[in-house]
């Protein structure tokens, strides 16, 4: 595997010098200045490449161009953004950049109800809890129609839990969902969240299958033509939120994407975290049957607990086997002759990270360095026995 870090711009408190240090050799990192839906310019694009190989390391992977609200709704400017994101294909290929990951998840990108979930040994994972969620889409948005998406007993769960909280816990679930997350939109109040999710109304899980199909029927040739991989990140948490449509789920849904149009740039960004919170996902059989379609790896280990919620363990713990997770990659790499790109996915906020509250929440510099030495660890060993 190519080992990379993800890096979120100068602003990042974690430093490429760190990220050097960590071991990694590639950076994952978006032009997170420009606004979803701009032409990303080659000037901007330019100045990022040479900051990254200044320090000795390579921009592997651009980790997101995000898609526009409008081109997946295929509303107002739609075409507009669509033409504007072929040329982003083109700008960045002709500054050397192969490499795009993506996602089509309604409204908001990945969800946690918390950010600093203590954990036995005093450090704080991510964790997204069903019952919190409840307590958020039911009580604080107030959102029409919950009774569809949840179970009786969760709502009345739900109940319960709100009338226990503080004010706040209340807004530390609040904060969590609409301004925690890095590389996410910007940041969001309730009003304009309640109008963004208003806009789905009506759209069904058919018809945002319909809009990505149709993206991809325009963006994938010039990405081909350009030789840009373009890699779909799973929708994360992988089941519908807010009342949302989400697509990319399942191993059904990924035989649906690369179905949409046939093409070497037309791939998967395998994310253990996300796809393995679905229990029905068999991660190492995937990895075998996607084979060529992954052009890019974010390997982590979530916790499933009974109910739907999780949070992320260490990246060996959790509910999937990340030994035999590796050993399908390693075996991957292997038949096609090739390394892909791999970052250690999140990580616990532990040791001096704690002492660092403007680090972004899952992108720690110890936890992830953490996460990926035991990675690296284990390719090692399972190459060592296989090869
Ligand atoms: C979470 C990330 C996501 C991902 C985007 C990809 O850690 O993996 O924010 O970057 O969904 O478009």
């Amino acid at each position: 595997m190519e080992q990379t870090f993800r890096w979120f711009g100068e602003t990042d408190t974690v430093k490429l010098s760190d990220i050097k240090q960590a071991g990694a050799t590639g950076v994952v990192t978006a032009l997170h200045h420009i606004k979803n839906g701009e032409i990303w310019e080659k000037e901007e694009i330019l100045k990022v490449k040479n900051n990254i190989e200044s320090s000795g390391l390579t921009w592997s992977f651009i980790e997101s161009i995000p898609i526009h609200e409008n081109i997946k709704l295929q509303t107002g400017d739609y075409l507009q953004r669509i033409a504007n994101y072929k040329q982003s294909i083109k700008n960045v290929a002709e500054c050397g950049i192969k490499n795009i990951c993506y996602n089509f998840m309604p409204v908001l990108d990945w969800t946690r109800t918390h950010l600093y979930w203590k954990l036995n040994d005093g450090s704080t994972a991510l964790r997204f809890d069903k019952v919190e969620m409840a307590v958020f889409e039911c009580f604080i948005m107030k959102r029409q129609g919950i009774e569809n998406s949840y179970t009786s007993d969760i709502i009345e769960k739900a109940k319960i839990r709100f009338s226990k909280m503080s004010s706040e816990e209340k807004q530390r679930l609040e904060d969590s969902i609409l301004k925690g997350l890095p590389g996410t939109v910007d940041d969001l109040t309730i009003p304009i969240f309640k109008e963004m999710i208003a806009q789905y109304n009506g759209v069904s899980h058919q018809t945002l299958k319909a809009n990505l199909s149709y993206f991809l029927n325009e963006v994938i040739p010039v990405a081909e033509e350009n030789g840009v991989k373009m890699a779909i990140h799973p929708d994360d948490p992988p089941f519908d939120i807010m009342g949302l449509p989400r697509i990319i789920k399942s191993e059904k849904d990924l035989d649906d994407l690369v179905g949409f149009i046939d093409s070497p740039s037309n791939g998967i960004t395998f994310c253990t975290g996300s796809l393995g919170a679905n229990p029905e996902n068999n991660l190492p059989k995937m990895i075998e049957k996607f084979g060529d379609k992954i052009h890019f790896l974010h390997l982590r280990n979530v916790k499933r607990e009974a109910d739907g919620s999780f949070y992320e363990d260490n990246h060996l713990d959790g509910s999937s086997d990340m030994y035999e997770i590796v050993k399908a990659v390693v075996t991957l790499e292997n038949k096609r002759g090739v390394q892909i790109p791999m970052r250690p996915d999140h990580g616990h906020q532990m040791l001096n990270d704690l002492e660092n509250d403007k680090a972004y929440a899952g992108y720690t510099a110890i936890g992830r360095l953490r996460g990926l030495a035991e990675l690296r660890g284990l390719e090692l060993g399972i190459k060592k026995s296989l090869f």
